[in-house]
């Protein structure tokens, strides 16, 4: 090993390193963003603490619990039950792992949206399952009869998305429902991102959360729109049963049972979205999507003044705007400073997510840019 650095020596380095950190300004490509200070402060009051070995931390563990209590409240079931994960990647794991070992199947499949995040990859990697990707009809939103043509004897689980990642459309999860009570198999919504903005957008018409009878299961992630430190995902089952099909015996820890993914995990990260939540309430998250949806819409209208359409009318802070060369134009604007991505084919777009960070300023000053660079391109 390396011989010792001063503490001086060893702040310099980590010092340079995190000044070539981009600031979250000109980061309109992330689904992250600055944590609420009283998180960061949560953070740090309980960095040491380890869910893992709950019986050591009986503070945190309760914390935890009356955490997932108010997600279950947001998600219209009090009830429900789950765990503080490490992001949407963990909790997707999960709530298939659940799905497939309470299916008792080795060799099953899931058919999850075109649009699915990669972590459904993951999971059919991990887990040995065939993932079977549903079209989506024009509006970007799993098409129901492309869904029910791939399910089969062997389908272990649906997943519908509330916010996709590259559009921020919500899938039709009730029509997901029909079948999924239909057929006896377990449906998880991915509100990865959707979770900390759906319930806080006043609209009644999109149902997604465990209103919706065959819901199995939701991801949430705190650390997206919740405003929590990393790596804080949420998870919620319906049912302790799901829950049950993933618990096993840890043998000498203080706790009989483990039904987490990772073994030694964050109690700060829970203690961070505790501390959101609490401090924020319902209205607080309110004021907060709302201001990220009027900088949505500023930018909206904004782009189609420069002759710029979305590829749908938003339905949350995320918008896919449709430009020529749109990989061109995103490197023009990386070296102007603005990080933004893009979708994939076949709904090519420059994906832009209007977290709290953004600003109608920047928004205004990033305009200014595309406008000039599609000038340019266009010549
Ligand atoms: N489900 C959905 C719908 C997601 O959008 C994401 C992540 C996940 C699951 C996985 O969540 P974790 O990354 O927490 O495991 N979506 C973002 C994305 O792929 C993640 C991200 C965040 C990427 C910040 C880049 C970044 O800078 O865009």
């Amino acid at each position: 090993m390396m011989e010792p650095l001063t503490e001086e020596e060893v702040m310099r380095v980590l010092t340079e390193a995190r000044s070539r950190d981009l600031g979250y300004e000109r980061v309109f490509s992330t689904m992250c963003t600055r944590p609420h200070p009283i998180a960061v402060r949560a953070h740090q009051m309980f960095l040491e603490t380890n869910l893992g070995d709950a019986g050591l931390f009986p503070g945190v563990a309760e914390i935890e619990a009356r955490t997932i209590r108010m997600i279950g409240d947001l998600l219209a079931h009090p009830e429900a039950v789950g765990y503080i994960s490490t992001g949407g990647t963990e909790s997707n794991i999960q709530g298939i792992r659940a799905a497939r070992n309470a299916s008792g199947r080795r060799d099953g499949n899931i058919v999850v949206p075109a649009s699915a995040h990669f972590s459904f990859d993951k999971i059919g990697d991990l887990l040995h399952l065939e993932v079977r990707k549903a079209q989506l009809d024009s509006d970007l939103k799993v098409d129901l009869s492309s869904v029910e043509s791939q399910v089969d004897d062997k389908t272990v689980a649906l997943a519908g998305i509330a916010g996709t990642t590259e559009f921020g459309q919500v899938d039709p999860i009730d029509g997901l429902s029909k079948i999924a009570l239909d057929r006896g198999i377990h449906l998880h919504v991915d509100a990865a991102f959707g979770g900390f903005v759906l319930p806080f957008l006043g609209r009644d018409d999109l149902k997604w959360d465990f209103r919706v009878k065959g819901v199995s299961s939701i991801t949430t992630d705190p650390h997206k729109m919740g405003l929590s430190t990393i790596p804080a995902g949420g998870l919620l089952f319906r049912d302790l049963r799901d829950v049950m099909s993933l618990q096993l015996d840890t043998h000498y820890l203080t706790v009989a049972k483990q039904a987490s993914l990772t073994g030694t995990r964050s109690g700060a990260a829970a203690a961070a979205t505790f501390a959101v939540m609490a401090l924020l309430g319902r209205q607080g998250f309110e004021i907060i999507v709302k201001g990220c949806m009027d900088v949505t819409r500023h930018l909206v209208s904004g782009a189609k003044e420069i002759g710029i359409e979305p590829m749908i009318a938003p339905v949350m802070n995320v918008v896919a705007l449709q430009v020529p060369k749109t990989p061109e134009v995103r490197s023009e604007l990386a070296k102007a400073g603005w990080h933004v991505s893009m979708s994939r084919e076949p709904h090519r777009a420059l994906r832009i997510i209007l977290m709290p960070h953004v600003t109608v300023e920047n928004v205004n000053l990033f305009l200014k840019d595309l406008d000039r660079i599609l000038r340019g391109i266009n010549k």
